[in-house]
């Protein structure tokens, strides 16, 4: 039954901070848990979805990307709170049904904020704004087929169209979803993973052969050694947690690199474990290097240098399997410990305290996320991070390697199954022996270049396979206009959101099913398959009844676009895939290397392993057929006086732009989300005090933008000197679109050089998230010094 609660959205008038929560997970996480499903879910949806949660023959959890354990090791509830939290998000019984539409206008809706957007709850039915109206209203199915198949049809290259991906849809979606727009003739498939991994993918194609992680998760729990460097596993990957427990039972060191001591690296309480429960829980870090932002470069360069003095090198393993290893030598012998003191903010001492970790360890897991791979710097850092693994042949042997933590829980598979800008010629050559068509060559259009592109008016029609486009990607003011001259934008969505809101001048929303719910096709019920963080690929079946019967699985969606757009042309049997996902599981099995046999092997107890090369045989396929070392120069950020470098990170009651809730309790933030943690020192040497608001500033002197956010409350925390941090995507009108990572492409949503003002004094500069050109005049008197971003 259609419900609709009235939800008021929430005022940071009411934002209160207190002191951060020392102990990760806990009794604490279990009840929070509860708190946010039972009463938006119903105890009998609750209970569903938690039984079969990362259950053999039950559904993946939607949240992150960490791995289950193998079928026999689950623990009856083998979930964690945000876990919890996505479940409740989904499985709602709050519905957006058209009265609501009919009630709100869509510049209502979009003076809003993201959380009340989502508490409206699942949308129930396909809707259509059409050009000039102000609302949007209800549109059927085969309608709004038709509407999108003309005006792809009517566009005069394919390349006028940009098709993007979130990493929540299945395997099987992704693979239909590249499929359809390769046959119509593009490679303009941005995704999440341009904004997330692409620095990482970049770097360890380069360095080993290939862009995943090369452990599983029994290596985290036998490793000596688990580096955690740039991530915040109390917060986005919380089970892990537990692996590292087991580790640290076992006797292994952890070594955290973060600027903030977050708490999940701080202490840890299992909730499933009595004796954690009860007890005191465990130390996590053994020792925490608090570098500055942007740091890590220079830090694991040093770290390679002591390594390479010390002479703890495994020689047998940079002899048989890489290359490059003296120069890389030569280069951080040289390393400059000034800049290394300067640009990490660390004392010798400690870092050498962290190389002695990494010495003694004969078997250590590298582990990192965000903070290392959004910066313009990323693709150098995740290689110099490769390298010292390489050092000590940390890689290919049980306990050690490379675990760069994916976000979304499909991330990976969607790039597994060819959504991807850049896809390799083998892929391409595979689909067109399959489907006898010839896939376009030529790269095509990825997040940021999408933007660009849009702005340009050189793509007029926008997809979007899930996901929040508009308001993910950087750049706000830009990107909003961007999307705003589209001739057409198409949401697949299960719950409202801004870029529903900031849209083209005919704009769809197609509802779509969730991993929570049941799918069934004229062939009977579906399932669909995922790939983990590990390389694992396994199968998830929703145990609801769907949030409305209007909704359509992605794949019937995808496939019904395709049939209106493409007709019979290649003769692609888009109803035999979308009657019968095997069809499609077929497909993928003679195209997709490493998945053949997909159907049986996936149907698994527990799934499959992707082949890893380096993993399972220390084979690298690199141009050399050997890893590689490589020797990235040592650039610094240019941080002028009274400037500070901002990084943009997740709150602990949040999934991306999705906000669930308005508790960080891990940072002591609560009620609102408008803040900006500082040291205390640069507090005062800027002339203000804990708890006054300002406004961020950015300063980007590649063009004449003011990009300012404004009112927001200044908390004082332990964070090193020069830095701040603050909420995406509050913060992402100050991310200028052309500061992205050097090789990659990424937005650096961590490295944003910006200044604060008295709040309200950047409104003469053209207010929070306005992209208002302003004279040189404005530019010269904010900016003291030019920044170098080099
Ligand atoms: N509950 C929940 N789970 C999630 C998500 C979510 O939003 N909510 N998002 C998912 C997605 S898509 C992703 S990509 C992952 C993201 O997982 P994380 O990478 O953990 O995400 P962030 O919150 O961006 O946190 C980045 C961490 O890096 C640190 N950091 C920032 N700058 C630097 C730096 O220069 N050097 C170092 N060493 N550290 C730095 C920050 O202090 C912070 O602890 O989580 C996934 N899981
Ligand atoms: N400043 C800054 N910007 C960042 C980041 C940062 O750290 N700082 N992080 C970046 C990263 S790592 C990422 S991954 C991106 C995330 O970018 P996105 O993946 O685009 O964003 P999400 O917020 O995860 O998307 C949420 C929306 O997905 C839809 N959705 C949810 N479940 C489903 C489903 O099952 N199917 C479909 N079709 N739709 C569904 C809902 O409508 C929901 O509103 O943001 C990036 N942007
Ligand atoms: S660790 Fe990640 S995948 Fe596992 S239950 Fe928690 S949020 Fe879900
Ligand atoms: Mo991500």
């Amino acid at each position: 039954m259609a419900k609709k609660r009235q939800i008021a959205d929430y005022d940071e008038s009411k934002l209160r901070i207190s002191k951060p929560d020392p102990v990760a997970a806990g009794a604490r996480g279990v009840v929070v848990a509860a708190e946010r499903a039972l009463p938006r879910d119903g105890v009998a949806r609750t209970a569903r979805t938690w039984l079969t949660m990362n259950q053999v023959g039950g559904f993946d959890c939607m949240s992150c990307a960490w791995p289950d354990p193998d079928p026999g090791q689950r623990h009856p509830a083998e979930f964690c709170e945000n876990g919890a939290k996505a479940v409740a998000e989904e499985a709602t019984e709050d519905r957006a049904t058209p009265e609501f539409f009919a009630a709100h206008s869509i510049a209502e809706m979009d003076s809003h904020s993201e959380y009340w957007l989502g508490q409206q709850g699942r949308i129930t039915h396909p809707m259509v704004k059409r050009p000039g109206a102000t609302h949007y209203a209800p549109i059927g199915w085969d309608e709004a087929f038709e509407l999108i198949a003309a005006e792809l049809q009517g566009l005069s290259s394919p390349n006028q169209a940009t098709f993007y991906t979130s990493g929540r849809a299945s395997n099987e979606a992704a693979f239909a979803y590249q499929l359809f727009a390769r046959a119509f003739g593009t490679n303009n498939l941005p995704d999440c993973s341009n904004m997330c991994h692409e620095s990482t993918s970049v770097a360890l194609a380069e360095s080993i052969g290939i862009g995943k992680a090369s452990v599983v998760m029994a290596d985290v729990e036998q490793a000596d050694l688990l580096i955690l460097a740039g991530h915040n596993p109390g917060t986005n990957h919380p089970r892990m947690l537990t692996h590292v427990e087991i580790a640290k039972r076992r006797g292994a060191k952890v070594l955290a690199i973060n600027p903030l001591k977050e708490t999940g690296l701080t202490r840890f309480k299992n909730p499933q474990s009595p004796r954690d429960v009860l007890g005191r829980g465990i130390r996590v870090a053994d020792l925490h290097l608090q570098v500055k932002i942007n740091g890590d470069l220079a830090l694991f360069q040093a770290i390679g240098s002591l390594l390479v003095q010390w002479d703890a090198l495994d020689h047998d393993f940079i002899d048989r399997y890489t290359s490059g290893f003296d120069a890389w030598a030569e280069h951080v012998r040289t390393v400059d410990w000034d800049q290394v003191v300067e640009a990490t903010g660390l004392a010798r001492g400690e870092i050498e305290a962290a190389a002695r970790m990494i010495a003694d360890s004969k078997k250590t897991v590298f582990c990192w996320a965000m903070g290392i791979c959004q910066h313009r710097n990323g693709v150098a850092t995740v290689k110099e991070i490769v390298n010292v693994a390489l050092a000590q042949g940390n890689i290919g042997k049980p306990g050690a390697g490379l675990l760069p933590l994916r976000g979304h829980s499909n991330v990976q598979g969607d790039r597994t199954m060819g959504i991807w800008e850049r896809p390799p010629t083998a892929f391409l050559d595979k689909l067109q022996e399959e489907f006898g068509f010839d896939p376009p060559r030529e790269p095509g259009h990825d997040v940021v270049d999408s933007i660009r592109a849009l702005r340009d008016g050189e793509v007029t029609v926008f997809v979007g396979l899930g996901g929040n486009f508009v308001q993910a990607s950087p750049d706000s003011g830009v990107t909003y206009r961007a999307l705003r001259r589209a001739k057409l934008t198409v949401q697949i969505s299960t719950k409202i959101n801004r870029s529903h809101l900031v849209c083209g001048e005919t704009a769809l929303i197609l509802p779509t099913l969730g991993r929570t719910e049941h799918d069934v096709q004229a062939s009977g019920p579906q399932w669909i398959s995922v790939e983990d963080s590990t390389c694992s690929v396994h199968s998830s079946r929703g145990p609801l009844h769907p949030a409305s019967p209007h909704l359509r699985s992605e794949v019937s969606i995808i496939t019904s676009i395709a049939e209106k757009t493409l007709d019979q042309r290649m003769g692609i049997d888009w109803r035999g895939m979308r009657d019968d996902y095997r069809l499609i599981r077929r497909h993928i099995s003679r195209v997709v290397a490493g998945c053949e046999a997909y159907e049986v092997n996936v149907r698994a107890p527990g799934g499959f392993l992707m082949p890893h090369p380096p993993r399972d045989s220390r084979t690298f396929q690199t141009g050399s057929g050997r890893a590689e070392f490589v020797v990235s120069p040592l650039e610094l950020l240019d941080v002028p006086p009274r400037h500070l470098l901002l990084q943009t990170m997740r709150s602990h009651d949040q999934f991306n732009t999705t906000v669930y809730g308005l508790s960080d309790r891990y940072r002591g933030v609560n009620g609102g989300r408008k803040v900006v943690f500082l040291h205390r020192d640069d507090i005062a040497a800027l002339g203000f005090d804990d708890g006054d608001h300002v406004d961020l500033i950015t300063h980007w002197d590649q063009d004449a933008v003011a990009r300012s956010v404004r009112d927001f409350r200044i908390v004082e925390y332990d964070i090193p000197r020069g830095c701040a941090a603050a909420y995406y995507p509050e913060t992402n009108p100050l991310l200028p679109l052309d500061a992205t990572a050097l090789g990659s492409n990424q937005p650096a949503a961590k490295s944003i050089v910006v200044s604060l003002v008295p709040a309200g004094q950047s409104a003469e500069n053209g207010g929070e998230g306005q992209q208002k050109a302003v004279g040189a005049d404005w530019v010269h008197k904010s900016r003291p010094q030019p920044v170098h971003l080099s």
